[in-house]
């Protein structure tokens, strides 16, 4: 398996978002070419693009209808060829995000499987007579609603764990697996350098289960084979995306002599200040938690595997908003970045996150587009248990949406994103933008400018070994080690001061503070990093 992740610092893409060039409203690839310098100077090396192959939209692209092309409101192949090369002439590479768990029902395998029980595609996907005039389980899908819809025209149902829209492939299928290794092998040929695998741990279905779960029976085979056949020759980098696992679970599928994947994501720390994890029940946030769970996946994935550090992502509110304070947006935001990204692993960095965004306000329904948050408005209201505006401060709380409205590059109207409407409301707060954060020495953008050139710099925070020494009263501290080089990061998670905790030796070097000195106190959400 390649290295080169070890030095990777990620910026995802959401691309109907990032920048839009003919002002249809809609980001696209042209606009991602524009901005590659910017990407540059902020010291990221590689980009993971969400999907931008063709597809109906119902889910913003990750209903797939076409696995070789480039959709015609991002631009053409030549386009996306053009991008490539003007990564790569920055030394950023690209992974391209897999979604092949499910594709759209207007995928052409579906609409021919979907024609005849005989079709010679019918095994590319799930199909189950029903039982008793029923679905065939109780499974429900992300979405809402069963798992499991029934198609008139062949009198079976097929599973989806998605949407209705985005049926579920067969891998049990050998064929189905093939096309994928192809598809995979078509892309990596072009130049791509990996790839972000959406939900992929639910390749493989255990039936039986009384739940739609992921890590099914053939899970480890299924991905060994595609390490075989597609990805290990391209020595492609690949991060599973990867809900509820255990760090021993992570272990399985990454480790150096598994053959599966490079790494995967762990997303543990993101389901707190939500009830049982879900995202439209507040709670108060457990700060301790927070930082015991991210030290918990350093020292779990230690053996043998190499952690990714993730607060944001385009399924997600901003973290400022979820995790941080707005009455001290600077000092969160960049104290939540020294304290995650001074982890051992990949960063992370989702767009906008660099910019310290906090979330949009949206005013009514009808400001959302997410079909996660429209079906779970729906479903709330028919149990009658909330109010209009309890139910708009739930989705306010939860939605996907906050994390995809387009990135304010200017002070001018839609943030400079557009000359059009954009397709979801763009919102432009004084402070907040590409713009004014760009020339300003004490800006979140050019805090994370900062503190990614030192990561990069450094095999101490590169691979040195994490141990936490300190999580209680709201200040934590703990220390990357390698060779007789030790970093301490130190930081104050709350907004009144406290003492500086006496675990930090005294001739230490200031190699990072989101304050201007280092005081015999901790202000309000300062972060240091100190090298010994
Ligand atoms: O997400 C999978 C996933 O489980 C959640 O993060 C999802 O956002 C949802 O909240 C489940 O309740 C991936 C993609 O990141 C997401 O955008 C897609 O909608 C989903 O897969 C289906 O492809
Ligand atoms: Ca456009």
């Amino acid at each position: 398996m390649e290295r080169w992740h070890k030095e990777a610092i990620v910026y995802q893409i959401y691309p109907k978002s990032f920048m839009d060039t003919n002002g249809d409203g809609i980001g696209d690839i042209r606009g991602i070419i524009g901005k590659l310098d910017y990407l540059k100077e902020l010291g990221v090396n590689a980009v993971w693009l969400s999907p931008c192959y063709p597809s109906p939209g119902d889910d913003n692209g990750y209903d797939i209808s076409d696995y070789r092309g480039i959709a015609p409101e991002y631009g053409t192949l030549e386009d996306f060829k053009e991008m490539l090369d003007g990564m790569h002439a920055r030394e950023i590479r690209l992974l391209m995000d897999l979604v092949v768990n499910h594709t759209s029902d207007e995928h052409e395998w579906f609409v021919e499987s979907r024609k005849s029980r005989d079709n010679p595609y019918r095994d590319y996907y799930i199909w189950r007579d029903p039982v008793d005039g029923h679905a065939p389980n109780e499974w429900v899908a992300a979405f809402g609603g069963s798992a499991w819809e029934f198609d008139e025209a062949t009198g079976q149902y097929y599973l989806h764990l998605f949407s209705k829209k985005q049926p579920d492939l067969n891998w049990e299928n050998e064929r189905v697996r093939q096309e994928i290794a192809d598809m995979i092998n078509y892309w990596l040929d072009m130049g791509v350098d990996g790839f972000r695998c959406d939900v992929i741990n639910n390749i493989s279905k255990d039936f039986t289960r009384p739940y739609a779960g992921g890590n099914g029976p053939r899970l480890h085979e299924f991905l060994h084979e595609l390490h075989v056949r597609a990805l290990e020759p391209h020595k492609a980098l690949t991060v599973g995306e990867t809900w509820g696992l255990t760090p021993a679970q992570a272990l399985e599928l990454t480790g150096e002599k598994r053959g599966e994947l490079t790494m995967t994501f762990q997303f543990e720390h993101l389901l707190l200040g939500r009830v049982n994890g879900d995202k439209f029940d507040p709670e108060p946030l457990d700060k301790k938690a927070f930082v015991d769970i991210l030290a918990k996946w350093e020292i779990g994935l230690k053996a043998d595997s190499y952690p990714v550090l993730v607060m944001e992502n385009h399924d997600q509110p901003r973290a400022l908003s979820r995790f941080g304070d707005l009455d001290f947006p600077y000092e969160s935001a960049t104290m939540l970045a020294s304290m995650l990204y001074g982890m051992r692993g990949v960063g992370f960095i989702y767009q906008g996150q660099e910019l310290g965004l906090h979330d949009p306000t949206f005013n009514s329904l009808d400001e959302y587009r997410d079909i996660e948050t429209l079906n779970a408005y729906k479903e709330l209201k028919e149990s009658g248990k909330f109010t209009d505006e309890e139910l708009l401060a739930k989705m306010q709380y939860g939605s996907r949406d906050c994390g995809r409205t387009p990135i304010p590059w200017t002070r001018e109207e839609n943030g400079g994103f557009t000359s059009g409407t954009p397709w979801i409301k763009a919102q432009v707060d004084k402070g907040f933008t590409v713009e004014e954060q760009d020339g300003d020495e004490g800006s979140v953008l050019n805090f994370y400018r900062k503190m990614l050139k030192l990561k990069k710099s450094s095999e101490c925070l590169m691979d040195g070994e994490f141990e936490l020494l300190l999580n209680e009263s709201d200040t934590s501290v703990y220390t990357r080690t390698l060779g007789d080089e030790k970093i301490f990061v130190v930081c104050r998670y709350a907004d009144t001061e406290s003492e500086m905790p006496d675990c930090i030796p005294a001739d230490c070097e200031v190699i990072l503070n989101n304050y201007k000195e280092v005081g015999k106190t901790l202000k309000p959400y300062q972060a240091i990093w100190f090298k010994k």
